[in-house]
C-alpha cells in the first residue's frame, strides 16, 4: 500500500486493456464487466504505452522467449490502463479474466468468452490484471505515479 494511504484503505489492481482487445473495439465490454461486477474505476488512460514502461512493467519476463513480441506487441497500438479498486479486486479480477491461454480460459471469463489463440509466437489474450497486492503496488506506481 502506499506510504500515504492508511492499512484499511480499499485495495487497488493494475488492469491493462492490451492493444488487442483496443483495437477488436472491445473496450467498452471489458470495463463493462469490470463495472458490473461492482468494481470502481479510480483512474483510466487511452496511450500507446511507452517501450521503457512496457520494459519495466514485464521485466519479470526479460529473457524468455516470448518477451521481445509480447513488449513490441504491447507497444503497437493503444492500451487502456486502468486504476480499480474493491474488496478483493486482484485475486477477483484474476477470476473475471480467466487464466493466461485464452484458449483454454473458461466460458464466463473475459479471456474465455472473448479471447483465442492467433497465429502470433507470443499470446494476445485481451486484458492484464496484476497477480498479487505486491504486484499491483509495484504497477501502480508505474502506470499512475499520481495516485500513488
Ligand atoms: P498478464 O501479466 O498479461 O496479465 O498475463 P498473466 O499474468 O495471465 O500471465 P503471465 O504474467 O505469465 O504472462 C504475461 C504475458 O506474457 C504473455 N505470454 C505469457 C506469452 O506470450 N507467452 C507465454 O508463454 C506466456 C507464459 C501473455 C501474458
Amino acid at each position: 500500500m502506499p506510504q500515504h494511504l492508511p492499512d484499511d484503505a480499499p485495495e487497488r489492481t493494475l488492469i491493462l486493456v492490451k492493444p488487442d482487445g483496443v483495437a477488436r473495439g472491445l473496450t467498452g465490454e471489458i470495463l463493462r464487466r469490470i463495472e458490473a461486477k461492482g468494481y470502481v474505476l479510480k483512474g483510466l488512460r487511452l496511450e500507446v504505452a511507452p517501450r521503457e514502461t512496457l520494459e519495466q512493467h514485464y521485466a519479470e519476463h526479460r529473457g524468455r522467449p516470448f518477451y521481445e513480441g509480447l513488449v513490441s506487441f504491447m507497444g503497437s497500438g493503444p492500451l487502456v490502463a486502468a486504476l480499480v479498486e474493491g474488496e478483493r479486486v486482484v485475486e477477483g479480477m484474476r477470476v473475471l479474466m480467466g487464466s493466461t491461454d485464452p484458449t483454454l480460459a473458461p466460458a464466463g471469463t473475459i479471456r474465455g468468452d472473448l479471447g483465442r489463440a492467433w497465429d502470433t509466437p507470443h499470446m494476445e489474450n485481451l486484458i492484464h490484471g496484476s497477480d498479487s497486492v505486491e504486484s499491483a503496488r509495484r504497477e501502480i506506481a508505474l502506470w499512475f505515479p499520481e495516485a500513488d
